[in-house]
């Protein structure tokens, strides 16, 4: 019965909003903290977001994708040395594990919004659906801060994701 369907994903919905604590999220027994992206130039074509994955259940979980209504695409991405370079490498997913927080922070894994259909502005936030394996999807807002904000290792990004 239809009935049944909407008031059992409203209740989910209400859950999530509920559950939302100085800026954390919950999918099933994940915690998701401080969602972030820092503000992008007007010509920038991508942009990245960052936060703290915590597993608070018993088992693993995986994130396996991400999307985002202010990019094209978006994807789970990590750093790699090359040949003394760091670059960045699309990931298929990845790995919850209780009790040893997963960051997403610049300079590492990362969300890749690439095909930015607006500029990231510093003050705004964003919705980023994030799909994990276990846990299903769940929706997050990502604050915008200021361009100078943490690590600069990002700030070759956009180049290197020219050159693939
Ligand atoms: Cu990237």
């Amino acid at each position: 019965m239809t009935i049944m369907r909407i008031p059992t994903l409203a209740a989910l919905m209400m859950f999530a909003a509920g559950t939302a604590l100085a800026h954390g999220y919950k999918a099933g027994s994940i915690e998701i903290e401080h969602p972030w992206a820092r503000a992008t130039a007007p010509s920038a074509q991508n942009g990245a977001a960052y936060l703290v994955l915590n597993g608070m259940g018993k088992e693993n979980d995986r994130l396996l994708s991400a999307a985002t209504p202010v990019a094209e695409k978006a994807e789970l991405h990590t750093h790699l040395m090359d040949n003394g370079i760091m670059k960045m490498r699309p990931v298929d997913a990845i790995e919850v594990t209780p009790g040893s927080p997963t960051a997403l922070q610049p300079g590492g894994l990362h969300i890749m919004l690439l095909g930015l259909k607006q500029p990231l502005v510093k003050g705004k936030a964003f919705p980023l659906t994030l799909t994990f394996e276990k846990a299903g999807p769940v929706t997050v807002q990502v604050d915008v801060q200021g361009a100078g904000a943490a690590a600069p290792a990002h700030d070759g990004m956009g180049d290197s994701h020219k050159s693939h």
